[in-house]
């Protein structure tokens, strides 16, 4: 059976998780945090060169980045496809994935050890953080009217892509910038209430509540914070 390496409070993991749940494709899970070094699984490092979270394990070997996961689980598992049937529609699923990643959530998380650790960030990262967040905030009312799916009339990558990672833009809108800068995007506060409804988004939620104390409890064991 495949394995799935990483923790339940990562975005990250989740997003390859929620996808082989979807999918309905058994998998086991295997707990391995983030700050992989000579302290703390140095092993794991054959699985993800950077060490980073998730890794999926399968018969083959080791697939790291959650992009090639995701690439390798519609392959390896072509039933209930979470990409649309034509090349253009599995090209805008991938488009509006990238965006949510590459404009919101690798923004947001440039203030994630600010948000764990309670700290002030650097006014200069602040104000960056917070142009790219209200430039990507308008160009994603371009992209989806988030009436039924991210995408189309059916689940996909992309629904993944922005349920698991615009959270984090919110916590640190609120906590940073006085506001949620998502809730400006037209139908997305009621799209996103709809997908916390999925079952197995719920089970992605439970499963990152559990596991969020023991991240933090293996943050401060290796880090102090
Ligand atoms: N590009 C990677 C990013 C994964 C990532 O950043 N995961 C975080 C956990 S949410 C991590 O492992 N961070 C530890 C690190 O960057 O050293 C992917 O898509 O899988």
């Amino acid at each position: 059976m495949i394995k799935l390496h990483g923790f339940s409070a990562s975005n990250y993991y989740n997003v390859p998780k929620l996808a082989l749940l979807e999918k309905g494709i058994a998998f086991d899970e295997v707990v391995s945090y983030t700050g992989v070094g000579p302290k703390y699984k140095p092993e794991y490092l054959d699985k993800s060169p950077l060490g980073k979270v998730p890794a999926l394990e399968t018969t083959e070997g080791f697939v790291s980045e959650s992009r090639a996961i995701l690439e390798y689980i519609e392959r390896a598992y072509p039933q209930h496809s979470l990409l649309p049937a034509t090349p253009f529609g599995i090209a805008k699923v991938q488009e509006f994935s990238q965006f949510i990643e590459l404009y919101f959530e690798l923004v947001a998380r440039r203030l994630i050890l600010n948000l764990l650790a309670g700290t002030e960030p650097d006014s200069v990262v602040l104000n960056e953080v917070e142009n790219s967040l209200n430039k990507a905030v308008v160009a994603l009312a371009r992209l989806s009217t988030f009436e039924q799916f991210a995408y189309g009339d059916q689940f996909t990558l992309a629904d993944i892509a922005a349920i698991l990672n615009l959270p984090i833009v919110r916590s640190v809108g609120k906590k940073f910038l006085g506001k949620d800068p998502l809730s400006e995007v037209p139908g997305l506060d009621a799209y996103c209430m709809r997908m916390e409804e999925r079952p197995h988004v719920k089970k992605i939620r439970a499963d990152a509540a559990n596991d969020y104390p023991n991240f933090m409890a293996h943050l401060k064991a290796l880090y102090g914070i």
